[in-house]
């Protein structure tokens, strides 16, 4: 789905020197505070649409829908957080209130809520079962708040609908404990009574500061991660974890020059900014049983780690819980699935223990050698910068031995966190990394892995 147009308002105060927090020094390389360090580092997060529009079968809801469709008779939080734990996820991002305007908790700020369905009485918080869950499975938990509110009246009456905004975000910062992500949707439309809602997003941004300081927030216009672009699982290549953050001065700003920044980032950018790739395991963001035969396959999920997390960016991904509440078993098995086929692929290391000739050709650029002692049959190669000193690298290759000769076995752009190659199977008995260019001096060397080949 994609998102549609934001007004304009506020725009220039979006800038990162309003916020307390991440510090950024003058001159140096942008780094990441320590939360988006932790939130880069967790590398999967499962992203959970749920709300009326998996009862009434749609995508957008349009805030009419009668509370009482809601009752999810088997809700399992708890099923939840176990199939994120065994995809090897670190992290999920329950829809607290998609744009339709239902609130998964009892909001006393509206009656379009969980409070008015039949389920558990009234008296049920899928917020509460769904953060009791995270943590009793030592996962961390992030929650959506659609900005754009089909019911509620206020909207588009800018200034009650920003105090209506915020009391709700309210509600979700200060009952249910520590929250790790907070995600602002870029997609927004009309209110219903045909206005526009101008938001009021420095005060939003700063709220969340206040009362989660540890909180990543996560919008077209970060403050702290930004959007990938595009939903399709791809994150730039390049892609650069700093960005100029008039660039994209507001969360859904338009055009293809915000896309392409959201894209790549920015060498010269002055805030570290990280991007997020969320994606959907099915067609559509919420579970449709038309779409059960339509769950990406492991191999599917398998190229998406390839082009998101072994970009630079950290993957979202989108498993949708049934009318029942639970996750379906077809999407559980792929989650486990594709964490077997990542364990399988990634458990031998041939590089792992072995000595790595550096040589500096210049200030910026040098060469990695190392001997595998004896030829492997390698398909992947994966390489790190140190990301707490942030992000340098700028294009580099990678070449082997095979039968005695130099071969390229990959090139590529940015590295930042983890970049992965794919390349065809070779015998490798050497390899060579090079730093062709970068966009500073490198403060620490590249962490290099060697892997089989993907289908061996
Ligand atoms: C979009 C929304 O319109 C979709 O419904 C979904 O929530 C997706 C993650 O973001 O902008």
């Amino acid at each position: 789905m994609k998102r549609r147009e934001f007004t304009a308002a506020a725009a220039s105060a979006l800038t990162g020197s309003l916020l307390p927090w991440p510090p950024q020094m003058r001159g140096a390389r942008p780094r990441p505070s320590p939360s988006q360090l932790a939130w880069q580092r967790d590398e999967l997060a499962l992203f959970l649409h749920f709300g009326v529009n998996t009862f009434t079968d749609r995508e957008w809801g349009d805030g009419h829908e009668d509370p009482a469709i809601f009752n999810p008779a088997g809700l399992d939080a708890r099923q939840w957080a176990r199939a994120a734990r065994a995809a090897g996820a670190r992290a999920l991002i329950l829809t607290a209130k998609h744009h339709d305007g239902f609130c998964l908790w009892p909001s006393r700020l509206t009656t379009h809520s969980v409070a008015r369905s039949p389920w558990r009485g009234g008296a049920g918080d899928v917020v509460r079962e769904f953060t009791d869950a995270c943590k009793r499975e030592g996962l961390r938990a992030g929650l959506y708040l659609s900005p754009w509110d089909r019911n509620a009246p206020v909207y588009g009456d800018s200034p009650r609908y920003n105090d209506f905004y915020c009391d709700q975000l309210t509600e979700l910062l200060t009952r249910y404990g520590p929250i790790a992500e907070v995600w602002f949707d870029g997609a927004n439309g009309e209110g219903p009574n045909g206005r526009r809602q101008v938001y009021d997003w420095p005060r939003v941004f700063t709220l969340v500061r206040r009362l989660q300081p540890r909180a990543v927030m996560f919008s077209d216009a970060g403050p702290d991660v930004r959007w990938c672009g595009n939903e399709s699982g791809v994150a730039g290549d390049p892609n650069w974890s700093t960005m100029d953050p008039a660039a994209v001065p507001y969360p859904g700003a338009p055009g293809d020059a915000v896309i392409a920044v959201l894209q790549h980032g920015d060498p010269q950018g002055s805030l570290w900014r990280p991007a997020e790739v969320d994606v959907s395991i099915r067609p559509g963001w919420f579970h449709h049983a038309a779409e059960d035969e339509h769950v990406k396959t492991v191999d599917q999920l398998t190229d998406i780690w390839f082009t998101s997390v072994g970009r630079n960016a950290k993957l979202l991904l989108n498993v949708p819980p049934t009318r029942e509440g639970v996750l379906h078993a077809t999407d559980v098995a792929r989650l486990a699935g594709l964490r077997t086929r990542l364990t399988q692929l990634f458990t031998e290391d041939f590089a792992l223990g072995r000595r790595v000739l550096w040589r500096d050709t210049g200030p910026q650029t040098g060469v990695a050698e190392i001997d595998l002692g004896q030829t492997v049959h390698a398909g992947i190669v994966r390489l790190e910068e140190d990301i707490v000193q942030g992000q340098r690298v700028a294009r580099y290759a990678v070449q082997g031995t095979v039968d005695g000769a130099w071969q390229e076995l990959s090139r590529g752009t940015t590295v930042g966190h983890r970049k992965l190659d794919r390349f065809d199977a070779m015998p490798v008995r050497r390899l060579r990394v090079t730093v062709a260019a970068a966009v500073a001096p490198l403060p620490s060397r590249l962490r290099i892995g060697l892997y089989r080949p993907p289908r061996a």
